[in-house]
C-alpha cells in the first residue's frame, strides 16, 4: 500500500463526498480507489487480450426496420462471445436487453461498438471486468484430504 495525498478544490472535494455519502463508502480512500480502477485498469490498462467479461446493456426500438433481426444476426455471429441474453419487453416499441459477453477485451468492445452504433439503439452501454488469472492459482491447497 502506498499513501497518496491529493490536493483538490472545495468544489471538487463537495462533490467527492456527496458521491461518498450516496454510494455509503466507508472513507475517501475506499472511493478513490474505486474510481481509479474504474477510470484506469477497467478501461485504459487492459492489453487487447486480456480475458474479459462483459455486460453490454441498451435500449432498442424493434420497429426500426430490420433492427431486430440484425441484432439478432450480430449476436449469433458472435456466438462465442454471448454468453446470455436477457430480453425486456419495455413498452409497445423499446425492447431492453443485457448481454453476458465472456473474451478477449478488444473482441468485446468491438462485438458492443457494433451493437450500439446501429440506427435505433441507444444508451448502449459495456462494462468491462477482467477476468481472474486462474493460472496464477496454485494447486497445492486442492486435494489435500
Ligand atoms: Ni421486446
Amino acid at each position: 500500500m502506498q499513501r497518496i495525498t491529493i490536493t483538490m478544490d472545495d468544489e471538487l472535494a463537495a462533490y467527492l463526498d456527496d458521491y461518498i455519502a450516496q454510494k455509503s463508502y466507508p472513507s475517501r480512500s475506499e472511493a478513490v480507489r474505486d474510481l481509479v480502477r474504474d477510470a484506469l485498469v477497467t478501461h485504459h490498462q487492459q492489453s487487447d487480450e486480456q480475458h474479459c467479461f462483459g455486460i453490454l446493456s441498451y435500449l432498442y426500438e424493434h420497429n426500426t426496420r430490420e433492427l431486430a433481426r440484425r441484432l439478432t444476426d450480430t449476436q449469433h455471429h458472435h456466438h462465442d462471445l454471448s454468453v446470455s441474453t436477457l430480453h425486456m419487453h419495455v413498452n409497445e416499441e423499446d425492447c431492453l436487453e443485457v448481454s453476458i459477453l465472456k473474451g478477449e477485451r478488444r473482441e468485446l468492445e468491438q462485438f458492443a461498438d457494433s451493437v450500439t452504433s446501429q440506427r435505433g439503439v441507444n444508451h448502449g452501454h459495456l462494462q468491462l471486468v477482467p477476468a481472474p488469472d486462474t493460472h496464477a492459482h496454485s494447486h497445492e491447497h486442492e486435494h489435500q484430504q
